[in-house]
C-alpha cells in the first residue's frame, strides 16, 4: 500500500497549487489526475487573475513568468446602448488584476511540481475514496492497468465539477445550490491583437459580449450564445459578424479578425456545495462551486480555498491542532458565497436572460446608475478586483 500524508484528486490548478504549497512546508503529497498532462496543459479556460490569486502563485514559486508576462489591468470598459464607462480599478478598489491565461499557470505549476520532484500519477482511472471517516483515509485507483491503494491523514477533492471527490460525501449530508442559466458562452482564441488595453464587458439588444485576450498578440472573445447551440454552427465569418454587430460602433470598426485556434462553448451555471469537509475529505475549486464566468472568478475562488486549506494542514502538522481545518469549510464558503452573488449578479446584469422589455429597462437602469454613482461604481470594483483574502469571516 502507497502512504502519503494527503492524497490530492485531480491536477488541475487547485490540486497542483495545494501540492507545491504543501511541498513547501515539508507536507507529502500524491496527485491522482485522470487525463494525460497534455490534455491538461491544453485547456483553455480562465485569464484573468485577481492580485492576491497572482501573490500566491508568486509565493507557491509559480510566478515568475506569470511577473514577466502578465498583462496587468487597471481597469476595465462596460459598454451599453452606444455609451462605455471605465471601471477603474486602481482608483475604485486599489488593485488591479493580472491577465494570463490558465494554460500558463497549469504548465508553470506543473514545471515547478516536476522540478521538486513531485508525486503527480496522470492517466489514473476509477479514483474511489474509502474510510473517510477512520483514522486512515484510502483512495483507490488504477494506474497501467494495476489497481492501487493510497493510505492517507487527508485527501483534498480537487477534480474539478465533474469529478468523484464531492459524490463521496454522503447525500443526507451535502446540500447543493444551483443555478442554471438560459445562455451559454461561445468563447474563440484567435492570433489576431486585442481590440484595446483593456478587456470590454458588451450589453447589447442581440446578447452579451466580451473582448478579453490572451497576449498582445492574442485575443479571446466571447458571445452569449444559446445552451444547446453547437460550435458548427459558428464558422469564423459568423462569428466575427456577430461580435461586430454587438460592439460599440467605435470599437466595430477597430476590430481585427483572423482564424479562430479555439472555439468552444461553455453553459453557464451557479452552483455550491455544502459543507466543503467530510471527515479526512476537504473539496477545493470547482469540485466544490461553480460560477458563470462573467465576474472571472473561478479560478480565484480555487486559489482562495487553497491557501486557506493549506494553512489548516499547515497548523495541523506543526502543532496537532484542527482548528483551521475545522473551519475550513465555514471560511472558504464565506468567501464563495460572496463571489456566487456577484457572478450572479453582473451575469444578470449584462445577459439578456429573457425577451421582457421590463428586464431590459432595469438593466439599463443600473448601468446607467453604475455610469453616474462612485459608490455603485466602486461596489463593482471591488468585487471584480477581489474581494480581500482574509475579510471571510
Ligand atoms: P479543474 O480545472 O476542473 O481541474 C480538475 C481536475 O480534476 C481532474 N479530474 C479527476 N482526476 C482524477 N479522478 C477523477 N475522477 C477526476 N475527475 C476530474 C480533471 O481532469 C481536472 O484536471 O478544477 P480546479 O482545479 O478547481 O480549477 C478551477 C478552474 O479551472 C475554473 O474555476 C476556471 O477555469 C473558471 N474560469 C475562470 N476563472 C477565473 O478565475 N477567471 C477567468 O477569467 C475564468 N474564465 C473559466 C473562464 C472557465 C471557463 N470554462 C471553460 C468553464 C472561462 C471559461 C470559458
Ligand atoms: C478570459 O479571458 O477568458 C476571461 C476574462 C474575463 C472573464 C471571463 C473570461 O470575465
Amino acid at each position: 500500500m502507497l502512504r502519503t500524508q494527503v492524497a490530492i484528486i485531480g491536477g488541475g490548478p487547485a490540486g497542483l497549487l495545494l501540492s507545491q504549497l504543501l511541498h513547501q512546508q515539508g507536507i507529502t503529497s500524491i496527485v491522482l489526475e485522470r487525463r494525460p498532462r497534455d490534455y491538461v496543459e491544453a485547456r483553455i479556460r480562465a485569464g484573468l487573475l485577481e492580485q492576491q490569486c497572482v501573490d500566491l502563485l508568486v509565493h507557491a514559486g509559480a510566478g515568475e513568468r506569470l511577473q514577466r508576462e502578465g498583462l496587468v489591468h487597471g481597469g476595465f470598459g462596460i459598454a451599453w446602448q452606444g455609451r462605455t464607462q471605465r471601471i477603474d480599478l486602481q482608483a475604485l478598489a486599489g488593485r488591479s488584476v493580472t491577465v494570463y491565461g490558465q494554460t500558463e499557470i497549469q504548465r508553470d505549476l506543473g514545471l515547478e511540481r516536476v522540478r521538486s520532484n513531485g508525486d503527480l500519477r496522470y492517466e489514473v482511472n476509477d479514483v474511489a475514496l474509502e474510510a473517510l471517516t477512520e483514522r486512515l483515509a484510502r483512495v483507490s485507483f488504477t494506474q497501467d492497468g494495476v489497481r492501487r491503494e493510497l493510505a492517507c491523514d487527508f485527501i483534498a477533492g480537487c477534480d474539478g465539477f465533474h469529478g468523484v471527490a464531492r459524490r463521496s460525501i454522503p447525500a443526507q449530508i451535502l446540500r447543493s445550490y444551483e443555478r442554471v442559466y438560459p445562455c451559454a458562452w461561445l468563447g474563440v482564441l484567435a492570433e489576431v491583437p486585442p481590440l484595446s488595453d483593456e478587456l470590454l464587458y458588451v450589453h447589447h439588444a442581440r446578447g452579451f459580449a466580451l473582448c478579453s485576450m490572451r497576449s498582445r498578440t492574442r485575443s479571446r472573445y466571447y458571445l452569449q450564445c444559446a445552451p444547446d447551440e453547437r460550435v458548427e454552427q459558428w464558422p469564423d465569418e459568423r462569428f466575427w459578424d456577430e461580435l461586430r454587430a454587438r460592439l460599440p460602433a467605435t470599437h466595430a470598426t477597430r476590430l481585427v479578425t483572423g482564424a479562430a485556434i479555439d472555439k468552444s462553448i461553455v453553459p453557464l451555471r451557479s452552483f455550491v456545495a455544502e459543507p466543503m469537509q467530510y471527515g479526512a475529505l476537504y473539496l477545493a475549486g470547482d469540485a466544490a462551486h461553480i460560477v458563470p464566468p462573467t465576474g472571472a472568478k473561478g479560478l480565484n475562488l480555487a486559489a482562495a480555498d487553497v491557501r486557506v486549506l493549506h494553512r489548516g494542514l499547515v497548523e495541523f502538522y506543526r502543532s496537532g491542532r484542527r482548528t483551521l481545518l475545522d473551519e475550513y469549510s465555514t471560511r472558504a464558503l464565506a468567501r464563495v458565497w460572496k463571489a456566487t452573488r456577484f457572478s450572479w449578479w453582473f451575469t444578470t446584469l449584462m445577459h439578456r436572460l429573457d425577451d421582457d422589455p421590463f428586464t431590459r429597462r432595469l438593466q439599463h437602469a443600473e448601468l446607467a446608475y453604475m455610469a453616474g454613482s462612485a459608490a455603485a461604481a466602486r461596489a463593482l470594483a471591488e468585487n471584480y478586483a477581489g474581494l480581500d483574502f482574509d475579510a471571510d469571516l
